[in-house]
């Protein structure tokens, strides 16, 4: 089985991994990095589970030789971290804290001389936090300090690396950031969430503009992620409500990339009166990316909630499929057919899958972790993007979330999506089966 997966791919498919600096670094307070967000916000009682926070994390900060040692023996191709903007500028804007800068540098010189590619993403949600007193991403300036980073970033690493993220999830970042205030900075604002998309998206095209003039060969993308979503019922409106996710969720962010317009059914759905686009900001988020990382787990099932349910047909899905600890259905299915939808509607450039993964609740018995579990997930998933791939869907790489058990956000430690253990109080690494599954497809591969 291992390296029949593989088989469905080109030999020059890219194997990744994925993680977060807030998730595994730890080391908050080293070589003057500033607080961030995140910092904050788990430190701020009631915002995450048991009040735990990413102080220590993983240890990566001074693991990380370790930790690439692992990908090496696993025979990951490429890793997909982050950089944390306070590690870089401790303050959002200004001052450039070269020992922050020293740390990657560090990190991809160990990468590329155990020949992974390293991918990073500048921004996985860890704001400096004197940027969010200011305002936060609801205030524009914050897309220009952004622009300003990525370019210091661009000047220092970008002699070696090409591939580039410049956004993870920007979803995430103004809806559950703003909106809903499960994550950090916990704001409940629909005014200001709204502003944040926008200040989010303009950032990545700023972002990109920065990276393109400090790295000319730079390989620059964003990040988003998707819930698949299916109608309850074939039921118009059902259909309709469906359309409507989609629409918040995968247009609002993909159709000023790809169309330099905000989704109209969306705009209507917000009452959003577009105060904060200036002229040549649709421009500058529309401009070409080079590629696209697509963030995959679940599906959402639509339902219309104004229509009384005895006058529509019998659902045509089954809810009760089987869920990973997160309490997210495992549906493989989707990944294909959103791959194919998004294809279809936007002619996607290359097409990297940056995240797909699960969370179970594994334990570590006589020194091994028996995660069949995860190992089919992955499968079954890698079985759908072959045939997204097969239909058309210009796909060249998977990254599975994660490398190593890490800080789930607001959920804490408990949700553990490594394809290595971690144990928290000793900081030991144990491959889980699916960590030996995944190298003996990788060892598999012509
Ligand atoms: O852990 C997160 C990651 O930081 C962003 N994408 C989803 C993952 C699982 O929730």
């Amino acid at each position: 089985m291992a390296d029949s997966i593989s088989s469905l791919f080109p030999s020059d498919f890219v194997w990744g991994a994925a993680t977060a600096a807030y998730q595994i670094e730890g080391a908050v307070d080293a070589d003057g990095r500033g607080e961030s967000i995140w910092d904050r916000f788990s430190h701020t009682p009631g915002r995450t589970l048991n009040g735990e926070t990413g102080d220590v994390a993983c240890d990566h900060y001074h693991r990380f030789r370790e930790d690439v040692t692992i990908m090496r023996d696993l025979g990951v191709e490429a890793y997909r971290f982050s950089i944390a903007w306070p590690r870089i500028i401790p303050d959002g804007t200004g001052r450039v804290n070269q020992a922050g800068l020293d740390f990657y540098d560090r990190l991809v010189h160990e990468l590329l001389e155990a020949g992974i590619t390293p991918f990073p993403t500048l921004y996985h949600w860890d704001l400096p936090q004197p940027l969010e007193d200011a305002g936060g991403w609801p205030l524009r300036a914050t897309a220009h300090a952004f622009a300003e980073y990525a370019a210091v970033v661009g000047e220092r690493l970008g002699d070696r690396v090409k591939d580039w993220w410049t956004i993870n999830e920007p979803w995430c970042v103004a809806e559950l950031g703003y909106r809903y205030g499960d994550h950090a900075p916990g704001r409940h604002d629909p005014h200001d969430a709204l502003a944040a998309s926008h200040h989010v998206l303009l950032a990545h095209g700023l972002g990109m503009q920065a990276l393109r003039a400090a790295i000319p060969a730079a390989q620059v993308g964003i990040v988003t992620n998707h819930d698949f979503r299916v109608p309850r019922s074939d039921h118009v409106s059902d259909r309709r409500a469906s359309e409507l996710g989609h629409a918040v969720n995968s247009r609002w962010y993909l159709d000023p990339i790809y169309l330099g317009e905000y989704p109209e059914l969306a705009v209507h759905h917000h009452r959003w009166d577009q105060e904060q686009i200036f002229p040549g900001d649709m421009e500058i988020i529309s401009s070409p990316v080079d590629h696209h990382g697509i963030n995959y787990y679940t599906r959402t099932i639509e339902r219309d909630e104004g229509v009384d349910d005895l006058e529509r047909p019998q659902p045509i899905v089954e809810a009760a499929l089987p869920r990973t600890t997160m309490g997210w259905e495992i549906y493989p299915d989707g990944l294909r057919d959103l791959l194919v939808r998004l294809n279809n509607d936007y002619n996607l450039p290359s097409v990297y899958i940056t995240e797909n993964g699960a969370a179970f609740p594994d334990e570590v018995i006589d020194g091994e972790v028996h995660d069949s579990n995860r190992t089919e997930f992955l499968q079954r998933h890698l079985a759908a993007a072959a045939e997204a791939m097969n239909a058309g869907v210009p796909l060249s790489g998977y990254f599975v979330w994660s490398l190593m058990d890490n800080f789930e956000w607001a959920r804490g430690y408990g949700q553990r999506f490594g394809l290595v253990h971690v144990d928290y109080d000793t900081q030991k690494r144990t491959l889980k089966d699916s960590a030996n599954w995944y190298r003996a497809m990788l060892s598999g591969r012509t």
